[in-house]
């Protein structure tokens, strides 16, 4: 039966993981995959997590079926996140949401709706973009292409590439668009920008769905999420896909959502009804654990003020490590300007280093970050970061 399976390729993220544990370099740093560290270099637990956690002890509850749709009170606190607690949408009950297994799941339930609903559109992601949305459309059945984004040579963004070949796509095609935090690059359009991108998605008819993994790492939960509201003025029907692993830090727990904005309140009924659907025939519904700490902290006036600190600590440091960096690396000798990394934002830096600087970096110095010369800067502290920039310097 299984002569024939080949050996499938390793993700190129997470596959340094298992590279990075296996190194006996006792300087090693791991700046590949996208998770934040504290100063210490300890992945945190919030306190705001231990605080529901605490809640939730003192009032064990039995662990029936969740709905399929999952926790009322998640979804909610989800689209309230999401559009606005008093925002039209929320209030005209056209937005369907579900609690979702991460960002991840969010992403294909609705690739798994979308192919029913337009199962001859084309999906344009960005180039380059998070790995996993190509595999992901394309496991749903889509054939994937990308649309320009990001441009070494400027480092910056290709916004007449961009926006031509959003004005070239054919009605319909389901343009994945990163929310805020771009992943890799960490490059993120202007407001103006974005206006000329939803006036290009409305004009063309196209189906916007908005990946929000990183929401408060660039300027502010209100700030990354203000892109929502202006789709939203569009009148535009779109999708968005919530991932709280970063920003709660609960990675393992698979904490997300999937939310549709439809026209009317009937068909966010119907559309939840196929999104359970696509739920029930794959995982029947979500686990508990996450959702019930992520709903708390979000319904309860200090935990929820808690978060909003704790999320803004980890946005502060993360900007701190970009100046640092700037500045260390200037002082471990570094020539060229490297200023360009105070001007990205969100976990993840394209230093624009070639690959084989950064398997230089891996092989002799136990620094790792992925090939395409992205460094996960959220992972750096004050211990780490000198060593790192005397890596850089010497391969550079
Ligand atoms: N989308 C982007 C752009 C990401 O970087 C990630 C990172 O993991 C995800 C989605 C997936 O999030 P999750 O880990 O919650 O599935
Ligand atoms: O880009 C990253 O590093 C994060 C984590 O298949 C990640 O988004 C990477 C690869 C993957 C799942 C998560």
């Amino acid at each position: 039966l299984f002569q024939a399976v080949e050996m499938a390729p390793r993700d190129p993220i997470l596959g340094l993981n298992e590279q990075f544990a296996a190194d006996t370099n006792p300087n090693k740093v791991n700046l590949g995959v996208g998770v934040y560290y504290d100063d210490n270099g300890k992945l945190p637990l919030l306190e705001c997590v231990q605080k529901a956690e605490k809640l939730m002890m003192e009032a064990p509850k039995a662990r029936g079926y969740l709905p399929i749709d999952g926790i009322a009170a998640y979804d909610s606190a989800v689209k309230s996140l999401v559009f606005g607690a008093d925002s039209e949408p929320v209030k005209s009950g056209r937005v369907a949401t579900v609690q979702a297994l991460g960002g991840t799941g969010g992403l294909k339930i609705g690739a798994d709706f979308l192919r029913k609903v337009r199962p001859d559109a084309k999906v344009l992601i960005s180039d380059p973009s998070w790995e996993n949305h190509r595999a992901l459309f394309s496991q749903a059945g889509f054939t994937v292409e990308a649309y320009p984004y990001y441009v070494a040579a400027r480092r910056g963004i290709d916004f007449d590439g961009m926006l031509t070949a959003l004005n070239m796509a054919p009605q319909g095609t389901v343009v994945v668009l990163h929310a805020c935090c771009h992943n890799p690059t960490g490059y993120d359009l202007t407001p103006a920008q974005w206006d000329q991108v939803i006036a290009a998605t409305k004009a063309r008819q196209l189906v916007p769905f908005l990946d929000m993994a990183y929401q408060g790492f660039g300027q502010g939960i209100q700030e990354d999420g203000a892109v929502i509201g202006k789709f939203v003025a569009s009148g535009q029907d779109f999708f968005v896909s919530t991932s709280f692993s970063k920003s709660f830090s609960l990675y393992g727990e698979r904490v997300g959502g999937l939310s549709v904005l439809c026209g009317t309140k009937d068909e966010a009924a119907r559309v939840l009804s196929q999104l359970k659907i696509v739920i029930r025939t794959n995982y029947s519904n979500p686990p508990i654990h996450g959702g019930t700490v992520v709903a708390t902290v979000l319904n309860t006036p200090e935990l929820r003020t808690l978060w909003e600190k704790e999320l803004a600590g980890m946005r502060v440091r993360i900007k701190q490590m970009r100046t640092a960096l700037v500045e260390k690396l200037k002082t471990a000798g570094v020539q060229q300007d490297m200023s360009f990394i105070t001007q990205q934002v969100g976990m993840f830096s394209y230093s624009g280093l070639a690959k084989e600087q950064m398997v230089r970096l891996r092989e002799e110095f136990g620094v790792y970050g992925t090939d395409t010369g992205r460094m996960c800067v959220a992972a750096l502290n004050s211990k780490n970061i000198d060593y790192v920039c005397q890596s850089i310097a010497k391969v550079l």
